[in-house]
């Protein structure tokens, strides 16, 4: 008689969890839904906007959005944008921005955010300051209980003329927090170098798109007290032209997680 014979059990089918990269393309592309045709967009810097920049061109070269025109937060964003076919304009020309979409390095609960690893966070505040709406895009691994908590930095970006002054003005704000540290960041410590910064020394300060230094702030846990007033005074030293809190900026927060999408709302 015939035995039907069970098919060995092989091994479990595999289900590869997704890369980060993988997480951010996700957030990035939930957040271009709300991209509509004739809209001024606010462009983003860094990995995670680098995905924004690639679909909205996508759309555009599709015919699916039209009259768009955006305005980069960097050097960087502008080149990446260009080369994925989003026409660019500028502030000037646009003082109010429908729809800004950009990356954070840290986001606290009330939707805090830290940015500016790499370096422009200047330009990232004005024009994310100026958009009606202003989405962040970020993988779970963004997410802290408090700013700083992460351990990296929170950036100072300073005039070159007298910068150990500024630093040491700095370092005096924050004497005798538990766990402070601060230094100069030059291009070889830019922390995100790798993914658009062209210029690694390790002796040279790493120079801004606006020609400025960056003084990063470390708190080893995070920092304690409220962040508006620590804020106002960073922004009090002469010196200092911004830094890299950006509080109460956010519309919403897209979190991409192995277990799917979570959005938190202001
Ligand atoms: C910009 O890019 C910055 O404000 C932030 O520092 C960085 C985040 O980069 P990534 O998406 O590569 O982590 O949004």
């Amino acid at each position: 008689p015939m035995v039907a014979v069970a098919p060995a059990p092989g091994p479990p089918s595999p289900v590869t969890a997704p890369s980060q990269d993988e997480l951010k393309r996700v957030a990035a592309h939930r957040a271009v839904e709300q991209v509509e045709s004739g809209m001024v967009l606010g462009l983003g810097t860094g990995s995670t906007a680098a995905h924004t920049l690639d679909r909205i061109g996508d759309l555009i070269i599709r015919g699916e959005l039209r009259d768009i025109v955006g305005i980069p937060t960097s050097e960087w964003a502008a080149a990446r944008a260009a080369s994925a076919g989003i026409p660019l304009t500028d502030l000037n020309a646009h003082p109010v921005i429908d729809l800004s979409i950009d990356g954070a390095d840290e986001v606290d609960p009330a939707l805090n955010l830290v940015k500016g690893r790499g370096g422009s966070l200047l330009r990232e505040k004005m024009v994310e300051g100026a958009s009606r709406r202003f989405v962040v895009i970020v993988d779970e691994s963004k997410l802290v209980p408090r700013l700083g908590a992460s351990g990296l930095a929170v950036p100072v970006e300073v005039i070159p003329f007298g910068w150990p002054l500024t630093l040491r003005r700095l370092q005096n704000l924050f004497d005798g927090v538990p766990g402070f540290n601060l230094k100069l960041r030059t291009a070889a410590t830019n922390a995100k170098a790798s993914t658009f910064c062209e210029n690694w020394s390790d002796l040279e300060p790493f120079v801004t798109d606006n020609k400025n230094y960056i003084v990063d702030l470390f708190f080893e846990n995070g920092i304690h007290g409220d962040l508006n007033r620590i804020s106002d005074e960073i922004l009090r030293i002469t010196g200092v032209v911004e830094h890299g809190m950006f509080l109460g900026l956010a519309s919403s927060v897209i979190v991409a997680q192995k277990e799917g999408i979570v959005v938190m709302n202001k």
